[in-house]
C-alpha cells in the first residue's frame, strides 16, 4: 500500500536497490568512511571518483535526474546501506563534519548530480546535516521541530539556494507518523490562473531567511515566485518566509498555496531510503510527529548540491564548498 502511494507520487522514480546493489554501496561506502573530514579537497576527490563506481542503475537514476526531475521533482532511492548506528543526536544544530558511512554514502551519492555545498550561516557551513527533533523545540519553524513544518523551497532567500537537495532517512519516528511532504509546481501551475501566474511571475514578493540561519543577514530583495520557462516555470517561496507586498501578490500566493495543497503527496521514509528533491521545480515540508528524546528518535541525513558550482564561485570564498550570505571574493 505504502510502496503503491510512493510509486504514484515518483511517477515511477523509485529505485529499490537490490542485494547485489546494496552490497556494493555498502563497499564503496565503506571504504570512503574513514573519519577524514568530509570538506578535505582530498577525499572530495576519492568520493568523486567512487562515486563513478556506483552500480549503473543508481547512478544512472541520479545522473537522469539532474537533466529532469519528472513531474514530482523527486527521485526515491530505497533500500540503501547504513550499517550500524549510533543513537539519534539531539541537540540543535547537530552535524556531520566526518566521513561516517552514511554521511560518505550521501555525499557520493550527491556527486552524481553537482557539488554538495554548506551554507557559512547555518550549522557551521557543514556538508551534511543532522535533522533530529530536540527536546523543547517542537514548535520550532525549522527542521529541529516535530510540529508540522510548512512548504518550502530550501533557503528560498538566497540566490544560491540549492538546485538540489538529499534527504537520507536513517531512523524514522516510532509511529511512522512522520512523513516528508513534497509538492511541485509542474503539477500546481495547471491549476493556477492566468492572473495569477503572471503575478507570481512579478518581483512582488520578499523572502526572509529562515529561522536556522539566526538573527540578523541582508535586506531580503523583491523577488518573482515563478520564473525562468513560461510553460515550465521554476519556483522561489518558502511559506513561512516569503510575503506579498500588496492584495494581489496576496492573493496570487494564496492560490498558489491551495494548488500546492491539492498536488500535495507525502511520503513516509524507511532508513535507508534517499528523497533527492530539484530545488528549483518542487516543495517540500513534513507532517506531524511525536518524539521520544529517547536515542531512537526519527534521524535524517540532509545534503544540499549545486548543479553549477561555478555560478556561486564569488559566494564561495578559496573556491571551497562553503556558501556567504553575501558575494565576497
Ligand atoms: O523533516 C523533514 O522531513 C524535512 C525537513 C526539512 O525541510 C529540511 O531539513 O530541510
Ligand atoms: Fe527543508
Amino acid at each position: 500500500m505504502e510502496l503503491e502511494r510512493t510509486t504514484m507520487l515518483v511517477d515511477g522514480r523509485v529505485v529499490d536497490l537490490a542485494a547485489e546493489e546494496a552490497e556494493a554501496v555498502a563497499g564503496l561506502a565503506g571504504e570512503l568512511a574513514d573519519g577524514t573530514e568530509l570538506a578535505s579537497p582530498l577525499w572530495m576527490n576519492r568520493a568523486r571518483t567512487a562515486s563513478c563506481a556506483l552500480p549503473p542503475r543508481v547512478g544512472g537514476a541520479l545522473r537522469r535526474f539532474r537533466h529532469d526531475a519528472g513531474e514530482d521533482g523527486v527521485l526515491l532511492l530505497k533500500g540503501l546501506p547504513l550499517g550500524p548506528l549510533p543513537p539519534t543526536p539531539g541537540s540543535y544544530d547537530s552535524l556531520q563534519l566526518y566521513a561516517t558511512r552514511p554521511a560518505a554514502l550521501l555525499v557520493s551519492l550527491a556527486l552524481c548530480i553537482g557539488e554538495p555545498v554548506g551554507f557559512a550561516d547555518e550549522k557551521q557551513g557543514s556538508l551534511v546535516h543532522d535533522v533530529v527533533p530536540v527536546p523543547g523545540m517542537a514548535d520550532f519553524p525549522g527542521n529541529a521541530g516535530s510540529a508540522p513544518l510548512t512548504m518550502h523551497v530550501e533557503n528560498a532567500f538566497h540566490p544560491h539556494r540549492p538546485d538540489v537537495i538529499g534527504l537520507l532517512c536513517l531512523r524514522n519516528d516510532h509511529d511512522d507518523a512522520a512523513a516528508l511532504r513534497i509538492a511541485s509546481i509542474r503539477r500546481a501551475v495547471r491549476l493556477l490562473s492566468g492572473t495569477a501566474v503572471e503575478v507570481l511571475r512579478e518581483p512582488r514578493f520578499v523572502t526572509e531567511a529562515p529561522a536556522s540561519f539566526g538573527p540578523g543577514g541582508t535586506a531580503a530583495e523583491p523577488h518573482a515566485v515563478l520564473y525562468g520557462s513560461v510553460e515550465d516555470p521554476s519556483i522561489r517561496v518558502d511559506f513561512t518566509s516569503t510575503h506579498a507586498i500588496g492584495d494581489a501578490a496576496a492573493g496570487a500566493l494564496a492560490e498558489l498555496s491551495g494548488a500546492l495543497a491539492e498536488v500535495r503527496t507525502d511520503v513516509v521514509l524507511a532508513p535507508g531510503d534517499l528523497a533527492v528533491v530539484d530545488n528549483r521545480v518542487a516543495l517540500h515540508g513534513r507532517s506531524r510527529f511525536t518524539p521520544r528524546h529517547d536515542g531512537t528518535d526519527r534521524w535524517l541525513h540532509r545534503i544540499f548540491v549545486h548543479v553549477d558550482f561555478r555560478a556561486s564561485r564569488a559566494w564561495r570564498p578559496r573556491g571551497g564548498h562553503v556558501v556567504s550570505r553575501q558575494a565576497v571574493s
